[in-house]
């Protein structure tokens, strides 16, 4: 099996390979289970709740509505499939990607208005689910919530009114990578791809 069968070009598929680290064989594994997976109804490219069964296992915690939302991020042309390219895109930010991609995308998606700031009701939102993911990854309840409740502190904000914006929320959360693994973007274990 060739790489030819991800329908992607070489330079596509070397520009892919560039962006997310993923070695050639590694890409190919991911064309595979690309096909089985997004197949289930017939049609190449991962429908909405195609996608939402295959993440269901890591973000189990989440709920459905976030799901969608992230899902709607990740089609980046908005067609309502993820294809190959976008596919391989997202699994890369939830897995492998550096903190600061991490919390970007993280960023937009509590952001849920766009309007560049995450209010109040967007920051109750993020922490709920932040300390349900956390806790159910076995880490300890109150080290979670403070944790959680100090990146969204009001000190980080330069105009608290407003809310917290993209560069601010990346500064506060991205000291370490705690805030990432607990909203479950965290890498698989060993040579596992997801
Ligand atoms: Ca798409
Ligand atoms: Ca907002």
């Amino acid at each position: 099996m060739g790489a030819g069968n991800t329908k992607l070009s070489k330079e596509e598929l070397n520009d892919l390979i560039k962006k997310t680290n993923y070695t050639k064989d590694q890409i190919v594994q991911l064309s595979k289970d690309y096909y089985e997976f997004s197949s289930k109804d017939k049609k190449l490219g991962f429908s909405e709740s195609e996608f939402m069964e295959f993440f269901f296992c890591r973000f189990r915690d989440w709920d459905k509505d976030l799901l969608k939302q992230l899902f709607k991020l990740f089609d980046s042309d908005g067609n309502g499939v993820l294809d190959f390219k976008e596919f391989v895109t997202s699994l890369y930010i939830i897995t492998k990607a550096p903190v600061v991609e991490k919390l970007s995308l993280l960023f937009d998606l509590f952001d849920r208005d766009q309007s560049g700031h995450l209010e109040i009701e967007e920051i109750e939102k993020l922490i709920g689910v932040a300390v349900a993911c956390g806790t159910a990854l076995g880490m300890d309840y109150s080290g979670v919530t403070n944790y959680v409740f100090s990146i969204c502190s009001a000190e980080n904000m330069s105009n608290k009114n407003k809310g917290m914006n993209k560069n601010e929320f990346i500064k506060a959360a991205s000291n370490s990578d705690k805030f990432c693994k607990m909203i479950c973007f965290y890498d698989s274990i060993g040579q596992m791809l997801y």
